[in-house]
């Protein structure tokens, strides 16, 4: 009975954080203001940010290991992009990027635009790996602060590549 009390009192709670946390207050470890595309915003709003507030608001252990960010390779309507383009993490937070369409695609960190100290050949897939198959993922965690940026090799000619600030 204690146990279903407890969880009784604390999901309450819990939609009354979210429900209540505008955008404004959301903390810096989930801020989506900055990126261009509106599709990741209602995403984010959706998923990883509700996600996101929920857990850090309900304890800073289980926040580190919820959040994630999915970034997707190529637009629903076939554009050669990173779907956002430019968004931001929580040190330590974990990227997904997962192949969508106009694939193959692969995510390369440009050596001259990540913070220093950082090995791009650690964070990046080979230049000449590439992901072929819907659905597949490749995932990154970034832990230096500050802005990296990064395109698929493929595709970089065509204008597909990202930004992303770690906080
Ligand atoms: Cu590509």
């Amino acid at each position: 009975m204690a146990a279903v009390t407890s969880s009784a009192v604390a999901i309450p709670s819990f939609t009354g954080l979210k429900a209540g946390a505008t955008p404004a207050k959301v903390s810096s470890n989930v801020k989506v203001a900055a990126t261009p595309s509106s599709k990741f915003s209602v995403k984010a709003s959706l998923k990883d940010v509700g996600v996101a507030v929920a857990a850090t608001a309900a304890s800073a252990i289980l926040a580190s290991n919820a959040m994630a960010v999915e970034v997707l390779l190529g637009g629903d309507d076939g554009s050669l992009a990173f779907v956002p383009n430019s968004f931001s993490v929580a040190s330590g937070e974990k990227i997904v990027f997962k192949n969508n369409a106009g694939f193959p695609h692969n995510v390369v960190f440009d050596e001259d635009e990540i913070p220093g100290g950082v090995d791009a050949s650690k964070i990046s897939m080979p230049e000449e790996d590439l992901l072929n198959a819907p659905g597949e993922t490749y995932a990154v965690t970034l832990t230096a602060k500050g802005t990296y940026t990064f395109y698929c090799s493929p595709h970089q000619g065509a204008g597909m590549v990202g930004k992303v600030t770690v906080n």
